[in-house]
C-alpha cells in the first residue's frame, strides 16, 4: 500500500461509456477487474462520474440540424458534439456494476453547467473553472497520481495534462485505459500527454 500523498483517479468508468451504452468505447468494460485490484495499492481513491443534465449543450440532439460526433464553437472553443450521454439518474450514469466504489474516498461529478462540457477532472472545456479536485487533493497532501479509465482520449487524457499542468507528478495506466478514437484523437491525446510531462505506462 502506497503512502496517501499518492492518489488513484479513476475517469467515468460508467455503463453510457461500456459496450452496449449511449457512447460506447470498445473493450471500457474490459478494464474493471484491473482497477478494482488496482484500487488496494493506494492510499487515496477518487472516482470521476460524467453527470449531465438532459438537453446538455454537449449533446448533438440540442443543436438543430447537427449529427453526434461533428463539431461546434462554443464560446469558450471548438467542441464535440456526442449523443446524448450520462444523464444525472440514468443508468448510463451509473457506475459500470462491477467497478469497486465502496473504496472511493471521493466521487466527483462532472459536465453539470448545461452550457459547457467538462471533460478533465479538474477543469471545464473552457480550462479555467475548476471542479474543486485540485484543492481537495492539495488539501490532503497528495502529489502523485496514478490515472485510469475512459476514455483514453478525452477525460483522461485532458485530467492527466491538467494535472500536469497544476504540478502533480501523472502516470497514466494505458493498459487500463479505453479510447473513442474519433478522426486520430488518440494519437494526438498520447502526444499532448507526454509533451505535457504525463508518464504513460
Ligand atoms: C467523455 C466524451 C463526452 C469521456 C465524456 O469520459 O471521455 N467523452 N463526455
Ligand atoms: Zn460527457
Amino acid at each position: 500500500m502506497r503512502d496517501a500523498t499518492e492518489a488513484l483517479i479513476v475517469i467515468d468508468i460508467q455503463n453510457d461509456f461500456c459496450p452496449g451504452g449511449a457512447l460506447a468505447v470498445a473493450e471500457g468494460d474490459a478494464i474493471v477487474p484491473g482497477v478494482n485490484a488496482l484500487m488496494e495499492e493506494f492510499g487515496a481513491l477518487v472516482l470521476t462520474q460524467d453527470w449531465h443534465p438532459a438537453g446538455h449543450s454537449s449533446f448533438a440532439s440540442s443543436h438543430a440540424g447537427k449529427e453526434p460526433f461533428g463539431m461546434v464553437e462554443m464560446p469558450y472553443g471548438p467542441q464535440v458534439l456526442w449523443p446524448d450521454h450520462c444523464v444525472q439518474g440514468s443508468h448510463g450514469a451509473a457506475f459500470h456494476a462491477g467497478l469497486n466504489t465502496d473504496p472511493a474516498d471521493l466521487v466527483i461529478r462532472k459536465g453539470f453547467r448545461p452550457q459547457i462540457d467538462s471533460y478533465s477532472a479538474f477543469f471545464e472545456n473552457d480550462r479555467s473553472t475548476p471542479t474543486g479536485l485540485e484543492g481537495y487533493l492539495h488539501t490532503r497532501g497528495v502529489t502523485r497520481l496514478t490515472m485510469v479509465g475512459l476514455a483514453t482520449d478525452f477525460c483522461v487524457a485532458y485530467s492527466a495534462t491538467d494535472g500536469a499542468r497544476l504540478g502533480f507528478d501523472v502516470t497514466v495506466r494505458a493498459d487500463l485505459c479505453r479510447a473513442i478514437d474519433l478522426d486520430g484523437s488518440l494519437g494526438i491525446a498520447l502526444e499532448q500527454m507526454a509533451a505535457a510531462g504525463v508518464t504513460i505506462t
